[in-house]
């Protein structure tokens, strides 16, 4: 029989917190807009405003924590995040903590109390450990070495690779990692603890052919680049053409 697999969940980064982004973020159709609270500037009033923007626009608005701030995952969920990131997930004990913060008991002990039921539907608190996804960052060699017992963990949704922490943490360059043997073997042996597991398993990526060679390789969700990128590559490209054609001036 054909086997069909899901589509892959494309996402993208929202750098700048302001709800008019991410109104048009959301219209432009992504399935998943995150919302960076470890190197971005959203705030709590800005995530909150950003996050229920993209829900009324039809994109599942994620968060991203800090890193080895459990207390900070609950905080994202009861701003409304339906999915938090959590960055540098390095061993067993911190991904068992971060997954007691996400899940409501008897999986985990997140504490009930937030305004979501009027956002989300009278049965949020019933339905939230389903309805909102946990991803681990594997972004350290640490983790790797240990990612199927992380993956193992109840209330774990999935894996979310970050290549360059990761490619870092095992002495190689910030960039031009790509073709590194043990960097590609450690990708692979987390999205196959991922899957072994029943997990989502994730991955930020870095150019076209990188998200074409993540979604071909078996991804179940990849991100690309924010909406920063896109921002200024875009006006430093186009002032350079105009400096171009206008005064000659090659950048
Ligand atoms: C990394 O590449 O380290 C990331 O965290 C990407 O999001
Ligand atoms: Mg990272």
């Amino acid at each position: 029989m054909e086997q069909h697999r899901n589509p892959v969940i494309l996402g993208i980064w929202q750098q700048f917190p302001l709800p008019m982004i991410s109104r048009l973020l959301g219209l432009q159709g992504w399935d998943w807009v995150i919302l960076d609270m470890q190197h971005g500037s959203a705030n709590i009033e800005t995530a909150y405003e950003c996050m229920h923007t993209l829900h009324a626009a039809g994109t599942r608005p994620l968060l991203r924590t800090s890193v080895d701030v459990p207390s900070e995952v609950q905080r994202a969920l009861d701003l409304g995040a339906l999915g938090v990131i959590v960055p540098m997930v390095n061993d067993v004990d911190q991904a068992r903590a971060v997954a007691r913060a996400a899940k409501y008991p008897p999986l985990g002990c997140r504490s009930v109390g937030s305004d979501l039921p009027w956002h989300y539907g009278k049965d949020y608190y019933e339905t939230a450990n389903q309805r909102t996804l946990l991803l681990v960052q594997i972004e350290h060699i640490d983790a790797v070495n240990q990612v199927e017992q992380i993956m193992a963990v109840p209330g774990v949704d999935g894996c979310f690779i970050g290549p360059t922490d990761l490619a870092l943490s095992m002495g190689l360059p910030r960039t031009g990692y790509e073709d590194d043997e043990s960097h590609r073997a450690a990708i692979a042996r987390t999205l196959a603890a991922s899957h072994a597991h029943g997990k989502l398993a994730c991955c930020n990526t870095y150019s076209m052919s990188d998200a074409e060679t993540r979604a071909a390789a078996g991804f179940d969700g990849i991100t690309f680049m924010s909406e920063a990128d896109f921002f200024v590559g875009a006006g430093t490209s186009l002032l350079a053409k105009l400096r171009e054609r206008t005064i000659g001036e090659a950048s």
